[in-house]
């Protein structure tokens, strides 16, 4: 065992007592805040979104990440387009979006760890800057790297866990007009926290599977290896389907905390997506975390 395989368990521990302490500090100190009405997808606040985040590369600690994630350089950014493409690059992000169109949309956004939230987004769909790529008959998966830059990034300087951060989607998960390359949240730029310049947005999977700071796109035949499915993947699987039947070995995932909000409200299968995205899966499929 590697050394790295065997200090993320420290990590997954630490991420209960984050959410925990946190969530009770928010709630009791936010009370102007609730949203009021269980209203589904009522907006969480800019405020909230923007500083209760996860984002290794900087912190464990959720609040610090805000004040550290400042020190990362957004501009220029380059992102390359490689693999079983017809047109694989290497473009300025303006470059890559350039001409495709911006859209808005508000989802409910759910980490594993048991809190969400409900964001407005802005970019564009992951499908229209495939389509300009061209995957090749035979590509089966989309795979995506975030920045390696452990100048800039504090928390790449330890060795908590594997970097870069790498996340992928199958294509038909990928195409799927749900699934966002985002560059602005709530009608603003990206906050670096947030991801920026360029992250993916997969409204009905956990969030880690929503990855920051894109930096590569690569396209390939076969499944490739996420970071996180590598490390624990029964806790973390290549899907993370939100599921609220498929209780993670430590977390059941039956219920949730809106950033908030104090009154837990049940997971919804597939956080709410479920007549858009279940016919990508077999009933096999929704069985495996
Ligand atoms: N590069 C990178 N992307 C990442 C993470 C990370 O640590 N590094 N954390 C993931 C997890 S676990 C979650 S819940 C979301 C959090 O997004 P937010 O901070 O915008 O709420 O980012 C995801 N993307
Ligand atoms: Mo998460």
């Amino acid at each position: 065992m590697s050394a790295d395989r065997t200090t993320p368990r420290a990590v997954y521990l630490n991420r209960r007592q984050f959410v925990g302490a946190a969530l009770g500090s928010l709630a009791l100190g936010s009370r102007s805040m609730l949203a009021q009405g269980g209203e589904d997808l009522a907006v969480t606040p800019y405020k909230l979104a923007s500083s209760y985040n996860n984002y290794y590369e900087f912190s464990q600690n959720k609040e610090a990440i805000k004040v550290l994630a400042q020190a990362l350089t957004v501009n220029p950014w380059r992102v390359s387009i490689s693999g079983a493409v017809e047109n694989p690059g290497d473009y300025a992000v303006d470059e890559l979006l350039s001409n495709l169109p911006v859209v808005s949309r508000i989802y409910r956004f759910r980490c594993v760890e048991g809190w969400s939230m409900v964001v407005p987004w802005q970019g564009v769909q992951l499908k229209d800057v495939l389509a300009r790529a061209k995957p090749l008959p035979g590509a089966g998966f989309v795979s995506f790297t975030s920045i390696d830059r452990p100048s800039e990034m504090i928390g790449q300087r330890r060795s908590m866990m594997p970097w870069p951060y790498v996340e992928a989607l199958r294509l038909d998960e990928a195409m799927h007009s749900l699934t966002l390359l985002a560059t602005g949240m709530y009608d603003r730029p990206l906050p670096k926290q947030n991801g920026a310049p360029l992250r993916l947005v997969v409204p009905w999977k956990y969030g880690y599977k929503s990855i920051k700071a894109i930096a590569g796109i690569h396209i390939s035949v076969d499944e490739p290896s996420t970071t996180w499915s590598d490390l624990a993947p029964s806790e973390y699987g290549f899907f993370g389907n939100v599921n609220p039947a498929l209780a993670h070995p430590r977390w059941s995932q039956r219920r949730e905390v809106r950033l908030g909000e104090v009154k837990k409200r049940p997971t919804l299968m597939f956080n709410g997506y479920e007549a858009e995205v279940q016919h990508l899966y077999s009933a096999k499929d929704i069985t495996r975390f």
